[in-house]
């Protein structure tokens, strides 16, 4: 299994923050693959350091240095910095497979399985359903790929269409993703903002105990919110909607607290004392902006196999009669 991998990339110190939870998170469930995170410059050698002790590799990646198209790309548009640094993941060809993971998801289980799957395989968008999200996908590093992508870079309509500057290349590039195999529809993806929360909380309760990624996709992450170690909650307002579901929060403050806070303490990143200072700090901005509520979920469930007996044990086939479209069209009768 040394040549394949779980990808993650940061781009700075808050990021790397979700990056440590990511790793950890699989390592908690048994992960047999290697952990590699691309790192880019903005982020500090302590931070490095820290990145060094938990994934089997830190691979510093400068998207200056990603050739003519990326760096004239880049010079016009420098907000896609980050979709640039994002297409480097295909150039690990140290590995024959990976799966790359966005620093603000969590993993809930083993998911080792995704490996069985070929590229490009990933999860509907919920936003948009014909789309892929690219927050966790299946590929496979190429140079081949990862130039054919650096090429499509000028497309910049398909870039300003998506909010994303990444899963609209990708997209674009994959863009047999929706039609040609099923196979490569990582079978059930649920989206849960602060609003849909209480709307779909039955269906919530019926999936997810089969979760087996969150995928916090809101602008505020779970490193901006307040922890307290000694009630294990989150701290927020109360009428803070996103707390009718705190649970995928607190999960990702433990792993943080009895695990990263150590490492950071460690290496001179935070005090003894004040181990969330840097965290409260960041919470005035986010009250600030009036955006509680602004989290938001994206669940990854998958796979399965008869459907009552397997339904009851949590194991729904997702592929066929509890498929997305199905149980998103049967909810949405139920809300109407
Ligand atoms: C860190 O990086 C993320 C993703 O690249 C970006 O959205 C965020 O604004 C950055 N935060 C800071 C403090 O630079
Ligand atoms: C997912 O959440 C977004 C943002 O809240 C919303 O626009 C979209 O309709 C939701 N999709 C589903 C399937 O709930
Ligand atoms: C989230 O926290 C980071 C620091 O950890 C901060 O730079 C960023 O601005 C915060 N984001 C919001 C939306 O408050
Ligand atoms: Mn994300």
């Amino acid at each position: 299994m040394a040549d394949q991998a779980f990808v993650t990339l940061t781009t700075n110190d808050s990021y790397t923050k979700g990056a440590l939870v990511l790793a950890l998170s699989l390592k908690q469930h048994g992960t047999t693959r290697r952990l590699a995170v691309l790192a880019t410059p903005q982020v500090s050698d302590s931070m490095r350091k820290v990145l060094e002790t938990v994934f089997d590799e830190v691979i510093m990646v400068d998207v200056l240095d990603s050739g003519d198209s990326a760096h004239l790309t880049l010079m016009k548009r420098p907000e896609l910095g980050v979709t640039l640094t994002k297409l480097h993941c295909w150039s690990l060809t140290q590995y024959s497979k990976c799966v790359f993971m966005d620093a603000d998801t969590l993993v809930l289980a083993n998911i080792d399985d995704l490996f069985e799957r070929e590229e490009l395989s990933a999860a509907p968008d919920p936003g948009w359903p014909d789309c892929f999200n690219s927050g966790v996908f299946v590929y496979q590093p190429s140079v081949e790929t990862y130039s054919q992508l650096l090429a499509l870079l000028p497309s910049r309509v398909v870039l300003m269409v998506h909010k994303s500057g990444d899963q609209g290349l990708l997209n674009m590039y994959f863009s047999s993703w929706a039609t040609t195999d099923i196979r490569k529809h990582l079978p059930f993806i649920y989206n849960l903002s602060s609003i849909s929360i209480y709307s779909y909380l039955p269906a919530f309760k019926a999936f997810g105990a089969n979760a087996k990624v969150v995928h916090f996709l809101g602008r505020i992450k779970p490193w901006n919110y307040t922890y307290d170690p000694k009630t294990k909650s989150v701290k927020t307002e109360s009428h803070d909607p996103t707390m009718t579901h705190p649970e995928f929060l607190s999960l990702w403050w433990d792993i943080f607290t009895t695990s990263v806070s150590p490492l950071l303490q460690q290496f001179g990143l935070i005090s003894d004392t004040h181990p969330h200072l840097n965290v409260v700090g960041s919470v005035s901005s986010f009250s600030r902006h009036g955006v509680f509520g602004a989290l938001a979920f994206m669940i990854l469930l998958y796979p399965q196999k008869k459907r009552k007996e397997r339904w009851e044990q949590g194991q729904a086939d997702y592929m066929g009669a509890d498929s997305f479209d199905n149980i998103k069209r049967k909810l949405d009768t139920y809300l109407q």
